[in-house]
């Protein structure tokens, strides 16, 4: 029988020990030992993680450390990393890392290697996007693809979305790319509206291929590229496939030959490094996208094999639950400084929220305790205009991740050495903050003096990279992918599931029905039947 997460010993100790803390502020420990800032960090795969500025001494991360032994983080890892079936609900292997892995290396899925399979769709796609980018692959009318347009929702476009927007600067520079996920038909109507078909390719990213936004726009798409070019043999010149499905595939009309595939082992939100980044391959070419893979690997390895106390996903993880269980820390900020990474923040609330959102263990047991917080962020510097405050002197503790690099990609004097001043000034204001006695020396009227009072003692961690590339980016993901891993492991959640996502489709196709038909009669609650009529009148 497990034990329950709160009967852990290590939890008991972790307890006491927050009563401890919760009295000490980061000031205090730095008082304690002011050498801590070159003790609490880690230096690695080209990453520098200062973790100095939060609430812990070497005691917390010894216990959380125990708490991760105790819950058999190691052997769960292992598990994930050698493709045994962990999404226990879908029983399925949970296998993204596999899609970075070398050539020479062997995993096995039900007694195949998979390595070879996910080798070939790479080469496939290098050979498909090569020729997007060379001009070779024509449209229908013999013109050049000039604009990639990609169909997809959640998983299957917001690691595209994100991964074009943080690789701009590697992009080729006379494509277009646009991004279509929202069924709301102005999504769509804008993402065209400047488009010239003849010139246009679209990519239909959906795992399952029955997903009703995709499906749907992928539908208007296929409508008006037909619209002009006529020709149903039009489609398999203009439309690409990435998906799982075959069958579906074949029956929207898309040539197989334009199809890539991936694997049930690919969840959705770790999906970026499948087929589904056919958008970013065409965008930076197969090298970069390759330096991208690598960068994930490099990541995977340190997450697999460095000792723990060194571990930047094992120390990230451990950190949230420390916040999130023991100083009821309800959200997460996450910051980049660095504009290129402007999408990186809804990429992770997906990536967070969506595995560790959950209420129940592996066992179905309900859950005693919080689970995932509150994902959210913006690129630093705007925020700092506008939401810091809260951070700095509202009533909420919120931790925050710095992102930032010591090299920017445009070199426009004096903006990167703003910019960095900008994120590195955050992270100390947040954690020492300003006394009333700082202040009233600044000869602040006295009725200002509690209004200009910081408290500090607000955590953060920071990410310092050399230069944003693809090999970085890739880290970075994977760096946030394993962070959420330890997570599950210590809240004993299925990170790779997402049920709660299914209840609102289903009464959405019920919905549909109602609103279709003149003279249905309306079985929901009076509330809903309201918003129907109200809909429905004219
Ligand atoms: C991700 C989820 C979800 C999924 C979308 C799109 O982990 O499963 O966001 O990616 O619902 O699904 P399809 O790729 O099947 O269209």
């Amino acid at each position: 029988m497990k034990q329950a997460l709160k009967d852990l010993a290590s939890w008991k100790v972790l307890e006491k020990h927050h009563q401890d803390m919760k009295s000490q502020s980061i000031k205090d420990l730095f008082s304690i030992d002011p050498d801590r800032g070159s003790k609490l960090n880690i230096n690695a795969e080209g990453i520098y993680f200062d973790f100095a500025k939060h609430r812990i001494k070497g005691t917390t991360i010894e216990l959380l450390l125990q708490l991760a032994s105790e819950r058999g983080f190691e052997a769960k890892r292992d598990a994930m990393f050698r493709g045994e079936k962990i999404n226990t609900t879908e029983n399925r292997s949970v296998l993204h890392t596999a899609l970075r892995s070398p050539k020479n290396v062997e995993i096995f899925v039900d007694n195949h290697n998979i390595v070879p399979d996910i080798h070939e769709v790479l080469d496939k796609m290098a050979v498909f996007a090569n020729k997007i980018r060379n001009g070779v692959w024509k449209g229908h009318t013999g013109h050049d693809i000039k604009n990639i347009v990609n169909i997809g929702i959640g998983g299957s476009d917001l690691g595209p979305v994100m991964a074009y927007e943080a690789l701009k600067y590697f992009s080729q520079r006379n494509l277009t790319f646009r991004f279509v996920s929202n069924v709301d038909g102005s999504d769509f109507a804008e993402a065209v509206q400047d488009l010239n078909p003849d010139e246009t390719l679209f990519i239909v990213a959906s795992k399952t291929f029955t997903t009703l936004e995709t499906m749907t726009n992928a539908q208007t798409a296929r409508k008006w590229l037909l619209e002009k070019l006529g020709n149903e043999s039009a489609v398999s010149k203009h439309f690409a496939a990435l998906s799982t499905n075959e069958k579906e595939v074949a029956k929207f009309g898309i040539d197989t030959n334009n199809m890539f595939g991936f694997w049930d082992w690919v969840g959705g939100r770790y999906s970026m490094t499948s087929a589904i980044g056919l958008s970013t391959m065409i965008a930076i070419g197969p090298e970069k996208y390759h330096e991208m893979l690598s960068g994930f690997h490099a990541m995977d390895e340190h997450f697999r094999s460095a000792p723990l106390k060194q571990n930047i996903p094992v120390i990230m993880g451990l950190l949230t639950v420390w916040y999130n269980n023991f100083f009821d820390a309800q959200t997460q900020a996450v910051l980049p400084y660095e504009n290129y990474l402007k999408r990186f923040p809804a990429y992770l609330q997906q990536l967070t929220m969506e595995s560790n959102g959950k209420m129940v263990t592996l066992d179905g047991e309900k859950v005693t305790y919080e689970t995932s917080p509150i994902y959210w962020g913006e690129p630093g510097t705007n925020g700092q205009h506008s939401f810091y405050q809260l951070i700095h002197q509202g009533t909420k503790i919120i931790p925050c991740d710095f992102i930032g690099f010591k090299k920017s990609l445009n070199q426009l004097p004096p903006h990167q050495d703003y910019l960095i001043a900008n994120m590195i000034a955050q992270g100390e204001a947040l954690a020492f903050g300003k006394t009333a006695e700082e202040v009233k020396m600044e000869g602040t009227d006295p009725n200002l003096v509690p209004h200009k009072v910081f408290d500090g003692n607000r955590p953060s961690s920071t990410f310092f990279l050399d230069q944003l590339n693809p090999s970085n980016l890739g880290k970075l993901v994977a760096m946030y992918e394993h962070s959420v891993f330890v997570q599950g492991v210590i809240w004993d959640v299925n990170p790779f599931d997402q049920m709660g996502v299914e209840l609102g489709k289903v009464l959405a196709q019920k919905i549909i029905k109602d609103l279709l038909e003149p003279e249905i009669s309306l079985q929901h609650d009076s509330s809903t039947n309201a918003l129907i009529q109200f809909y429905k009148a004219i």
